[in-house]
């Protein structure tokens, strides 16, 4: 692969309600944009960590860093021929997954553009299209989260999630039975909220017909989840547990949840995340794509990924519409049909992006060339 420069831009963005979840509330985007340039091609990467440290230890400023002093450098004077050389190019640097993918998903974009085919197909998804979930925040009400929750279900996302917290989880989820009925394919996300101690009301849920509990326990923990995935009728799903492979095989192996959610940030890249869908696949175990609040480009790179056979489960990947007045990618991403979203059949992501709109929200830019 041809790479010749590199641009890095800080963009804020606000989000147009604020979303909130067991550690915090969120009010707008602020993340790195990567932009690489090769052969007359950009490719483009948009990095997950949040500006505070709350979801895992990166933030915003930390991958804007470790891009500038070590990524884009290392990138530089390096000649890569595919993009799986990428994850390798970077295996010496300690965590930092977030700041590895942001520049991961660009030259994977980059390189599906330079040979002229969708990111999907260079991955090796065959999807043409994939269904999809929302992620419903925390609100001072049940009833604000039980009308949100009707609001997505008019637009036809094929699984909800709720966010929970000690307090505010039962409650949660009995008003929502009530309103909906059983069959409304429903799970909910604590974001490590819980611990053993919480046993009672973690195994109360298990009345409640959920396709799957995720994170409840600590976020570094697989030996806990392991115990209560024995105690539980309701999968567990592991979000924030998972960064590497391996940790995939031990919680597979420990039986610590039945299902997975691959994030490509919380992984380190396209290259990782499709390693840890086909470890799934081998072990009978099913995936869905998660989502950090992602602008266009990250859910591109999303829907590429789902396009997998083994995402079998509606991930977080809405509509631009969910999150954004107005996309940094052209057209914004749409629904063709209730809950269907298409995988894009143009180049790489599929999308343009919009250079003014990424310009007019850009509050810091870096530009090296080889
Ligand atoms: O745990 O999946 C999560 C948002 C911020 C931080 C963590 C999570 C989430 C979501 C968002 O659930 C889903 C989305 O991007 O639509
Ligand atoms: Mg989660």
């Amino acid at each position: 692969m041809k790479i010749e420069q590199v641009t890095l831009r800080r963009v804020q963005v606000p989000l147009q309600a604020p979303f909130e979840t067991s550690f915090g509330r969120m009010d707008r985007k602020d993340c790195v944009i990567v932009s690489v340039y090769g052969e007359g091609a950009t490719g483009y990467g948009e990095s997950v960590a949040f500006a505070a440290p709350y979801y895992n230890e990166e933030t915003t400023d930390t991958v804007w860093h470790m891009l500038e002093h070590f990524l884009v450098p290392d990138l530089l004077s390096k000649e890569v021929k595919r993009p799986e050389d990428v994850s390798a190019l970077f295996a010496p640097v300690r965590r930092n997954h977030m700041a590895i993918a942001a520049i991961e998903t660009a030259l994977w974009d980059l390189h599906a553009k330079q040979s002229g085919i969708t990111l999907a197909q260079a991955l090796g998804g065959d999807k043409r299209e994939i269904e999809v979930g929302v992620s419903i925040g925390i609100e001072p009400t049940v009833d604000q989260v039980v009308r949100n929750v009707e609001r997505y279900v008019e637009q036809g996302y094929k699984r909800i999630k709720v966010k929970i917290k000690p307090g505010f989880d039962i409650r949660l989820v009995e008003a929502i039975r009530k309103r909906f009925g059983d069959e409304l394919p429903l799970m909910a996300d604590a974001n490590s909220a819980y611990t053993l101690d919480d046993l009672a009301v973690l195994k109360e849920m298990d009345n409640y017909k959920l396709m799957m509990i995720e994170q409840p326990l600590a976020h570094d923990d697989i030996i806990e989840h392991a115990a209560l995935q024995r105690e539980l009728r309701t999968p567990v799903c592991l979000d924030e547990s998972i960064h590497t492979l391996t940790d995939a095989r031990h919680a597979i192996e420990l039986g610590s949840c039945r299902i997975m959610n691959i994030k490509i940030g919380r992984v380190g890249g396209l290259t990782n995340a499709r390693r840890i869908h086909d470890l799934c696949q081998e072990r009978g175990m099913p995936v869905w794509c998660g989502g950090m609040l992602e602008l266009g480009i990250g859910r591109l790179h999303n829907i590429a990924l789902s396009s997998l056979s083994n995402f079998s489960i509606p991930g977080d990947v809405s509509a631009s519409k969910r999150f954004w007045a107005q996309d940094i990618v052209v057209p914004g991403i749409e629904m063709v049909r209730p809950g269907v979203i298409a995988v894009p059949a143009g180049a790489g992501i599929g999308h343009e992006v919009c250079e003014q709109s990424l310009e007019r929200l850009t509050v810091k830019k870096l530009t090296r060339s080889r």
